[in-house]
């Protein structure tokens, strides 16, 4: 459904007045304000297919209406969404939710809307309607072989499907582990999963990555086989240099410091990339930036500083994805609020002086290295987010556009009140 352009430039011109006044203000206070819009400007978010629709919990669940019923029109609101604020140029596909029946077309369709397929991922942690064995007890850990082949296989088609559309990783993610002490031997666990990656593994494009995704805990309860970063870290290096670990901010334990798990994964060559979100309890998939953007704030400045440190593309060279489900906002305006988190936890990591860091820690100057982190952070940002926004065609304020333009009424107008995405 996409835009007519003329009424994200119409929206603009009743706002750039303003707009230049407050960019104008950061420009005259940071000489590095140019530098930074155009690493935004270059900055791509992926939208997860699974988060187009009402995620629900398991008490219940409430279309908003209107929600994509096909891979097609997920990637029509993606696209919608990409129009909107120009970072959300790629689309993450979880099979067998989102088979693409006819690759060709679905390509072609992606082409129309600026988008490319992001790493896809597989599913064995639910049974599918017409499938042989139960993953009841795990997939690629599980104790029978033939459960174990299922899994590979499942993994290898996934794997076609994003060589059609032109992926270039999977994601891994295994709900393997078990309920109750006794029940699993952990080393056979371990040695029955690692030898299922290593299949999967073999099966990868000389020019593919495969993301190992931890989770500490849910659905399994007592035991998770990828459980931590540790696990997953001894995964990727015993498979091998295509093989990385991804940082889902939702699957830790309370209180974590994921900042310093991602300098470290950085520093070994093995992260992945992301699955942001935020939570107060769990993996409670809300809206990134919603409840703690301070420590998002603070992963990005590990993520600068590292990328920096190692010459990385902040671009190109990390997987960046969005995994936040949503029970009570509008979908898009819940994916609209995650990526321009992002996109200024991002800002405000590159405003920090990191020479006057460096030289502060040198100098074990606590109070300075605070003050200079929070210097940054407590900068509102967001004109530089919207300028990059509006140099490439985007909305100064995509959120209000989608409001006032009634977006949402459209979509239920051509789709149904009472529609279900495909997904969670
Ligand atoms: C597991 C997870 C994983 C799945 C997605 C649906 O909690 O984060 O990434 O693929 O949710
Ligand atoms: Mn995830
Ligand atoms: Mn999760």
């Amino acid at each position: 459904m996409l835009l007519e352009g003329s009424i994200i430039e119409k929206h603009n011109e009743q706002r750039l007045r303003r707009h230049n006044l407050k960019l104008a203000s950061l420009q005259d206070e940071f000489p590095e304000t140019e530098q930074i819009i155009r690493q935004i400007e270059a900055f791509q978010v992926a939208i997860p297919s699974w988060a187009l629709g009402t995620g629900g919990t398991r008490f219940g669940r409430f279309s908003g209406g209107g929600e994509p019923r096909s891979l097609e029109e997920k990637m029509e609101d993606v696209g919608l969404l990409h129009q909107l604020n120009r970072a959300s140029g790629a689309i993450s596909l979880h099979i067998p939710w989102d088979v693409p029946q006819d690759p060709a077309a679905i390509r072609k369709l992606a082409k129309e809307y600026g988008l490319t397929f992001d790493a896809v991922n597989s599913n064995t942690f639910q049974d599918q309607p017409h499938q042989a064995l139960s993953y009841k007890f795990g997939s690629l850990q599980h104790v029978d072989k033939a459960v174990r082949k299922q899994a590979i296989d499942h993994n290898i088609a996934v794997i076609k499907h994003g060589v059609e559309l032109g992926s270039k990783a999977i994601t891994v993610w295994l709900s393997d582990g078990s309920c109750f002490p006794g029940q699993l031997n952990f080393r056979g666990a371990f040695e029955r999963t690692l030898e299922s990656l290593q299949e999967i593994y073999q099966a990868l494009p000389a020019d593919w990555k495969v993301f190992i995704e931890y989770k500490a805990f849910e659905p399994n309860f007592y035991s998770m086989t990828v459980g931590d970063w540790g696990q997953s870290l001894l995964y990727a290096s015993k498979l091998g240099p295509k093989a990385y670990t991804l940082v889902d901010l939702g699957h830790h334990l309370p209180n974590a410091n994921i900042e310093q798990i991602v300098a470290l994964l950085l520093m070994e060559g093995k992260l992945a990339g992301f699955h942001f979100n935020d939570s107060k309890y769990g993996d409670d998939d809300l809206t990134v930036g919603s409840i703690n953007p301070y420590q998002l704030f603070l992963i990005f400045n590990e993520l600068v500083e590292g990328m920096n440190a190692r010459n990385m593309n902040h671009a190109k060279d990390l997987g960046w994805m969005i995994d936040a489900s949503h029970n009570v906002k509008d979908p898009l305006e819940d994916l609209m609020q995650s990526v321009e988190a992002i996109l200024i936890a991002y800002a405000q990591a590159l405003l920090i002086d990191t020479a006057a860091l460096k030289q502060a820690q040198a100098a074990n100057d606590v109070v300075r290295c605070q003050e200079l982190l929070q210097a940054a952070y407590r900068t509102d940002l967001r004109p530089l987010v919207a300028e990059a926004r509006f140099r490439k065609g985007g909305a100064l304020e995509p959120l209000e556009l989608f409001r006032s333009e009634a977006l949402r009424n459209t979509l239920i107008k051509k789709r149904g009140e009472k529609t279900v995405a495909t997904g969670l």
